[in-house]
């Protein structure tokens, strides 16, 4: 496999961030705006980021400090330590219910199959917490298929229902394909669909994508998207927006972000996937470096980059 430029790495990283950053005033909005969106653009302030690109950094951090150790490409129990360890330093940064609880527990000892499967009675989280941080790892594998089974057992870490460990592999196999994609040529967006739809054996996640290939035919506008595809803090109702919000805009990731923030509801979570796509197709250079001087975690997201490009 050719090695991944650093500029596409920082790409997929800081598009993450940038979603996560720019949507976190939104998150929870019922509509957004463009004015408002662009008034979040223009403004000076620091860009600050929240829970999913506090895991994110976590989990690139584990995949780049594994790089060159041949015990494999993560190591699970650590990495379940790891990601209780940010939340438990920055417990504030906007942390979903289940997700504070599971890491709780773990950072207390309890090993993370039982804390995963313990959350929500006993059903295991289905919420999109495990896809909002998965997408580095389709910088250390090499095919979709892979980044869908490394993807799935890094969400399983938090997230023991199917729909939560579906939703990273969907978004993990969706950062390969954007990553290892072509630039130089148009997205072909039914075989980018293909391919996902092998990353998750699961009827309502090959429905969902279906509709994401008619909202793409047909142009669809992101309030319409939400209605269609969902746009709330559940795995299957907010990755497909995601990927949806890359492949209407693949070639211009400004506009991706932007249609992401339009679809509202979870909207840093879907601007920091959908970023991440953006990103990782298009580079880092893509992005207003106005909009990357102002993020917080700019430093440590090039770092991260530089480790993990080649
Ligand atoms: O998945 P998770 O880390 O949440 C990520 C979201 C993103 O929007 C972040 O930006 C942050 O704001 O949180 O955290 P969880 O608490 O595991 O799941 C998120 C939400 O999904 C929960 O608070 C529930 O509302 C819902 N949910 C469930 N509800 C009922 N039954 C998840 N799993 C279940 C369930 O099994
Ligand atoms: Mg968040
Ligand atoms: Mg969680
Ligand atoms: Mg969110």
């Amino acid at each position: 496999t050719p090695s991944v430029s650093r500029d596409r790495a920082l790409g997929l990283l800081l598009g993450g961030a940038l979603g996560d950053a720019l949507g976190a005033p939104f998150e929870g909005r019922a509509a957004v705006d463009a004015a408002e969106i662009a008034a979040v653009e223009r403004a000076a302030n620091p860009l600050a980021h929240t829970d999913d690109t506090a895991l994110t950094l976590a989990l690139a951090a584990h995949l780049a400090a594994r790089r060159d150790d041949h015990g494999g490409l993560v190591d699970p129990d650590a990495l379940a330590r790891e990601l209780a360890a940010a939340w438990r330093a920055e417990p504030w940064r906007g942390y979903g219910p289940g997700a504070a609880r599971v890491f709780e527990l773990i950072d207390n000892g309890t090993p993370w199959r039982a804390a995963a499967s313990a959350a929500f009675g006993g059903a295991g989280s289905f919420g999109n917490g495990a896809a909002m941080r998965v997408a580095p790892v389709a910088l250390v594998t090499t095919s979709a298929r892979q980044a869908a089974e490394l993807g799935a057992r890094t969400g399983e870490l938090t997230h023991a229902h199917e729909h939560g460990r579906f939703g990273a592999a969907t978004q993990a196999a969706a950062a390969y394909l954007a990553l290892r994609g072509d630039p130089a040529r148009p997205v072909d967006v039914t075989r980018f669909l293909r391919e996902l739809h092998r990353a998750v054996p699961s009827r309502p996640w090959h429905e969902k994508l279906n509709r994401v290939a008619e909202l793409v035919r047909t142009a669809a506008e992101p309030e319409h998207a939400a209605r269609a595809l969902g746009n709330d803090v559940s795995a299957l109702g907010s990755v497909p927006a995601a990927v949806l919000a890359f492949l209407q805009h693949p070639d211009d990731p400004v506009a991706t972000l932007r249609y992401a923030l339009r679809v509202a509801g979870d909207a840093d979570t879907i601007a920091a996937m959908a970023g991440a796509l953006a990103g990782a197709r298009c580079g880092a250079g893509a992005f207003p470096r106005a909009w990357v001087d102002r993020l917080e975690a700019a430093a440590a997201l090039h770092e991260l980059a530089g480790r993990l490009a080649g």
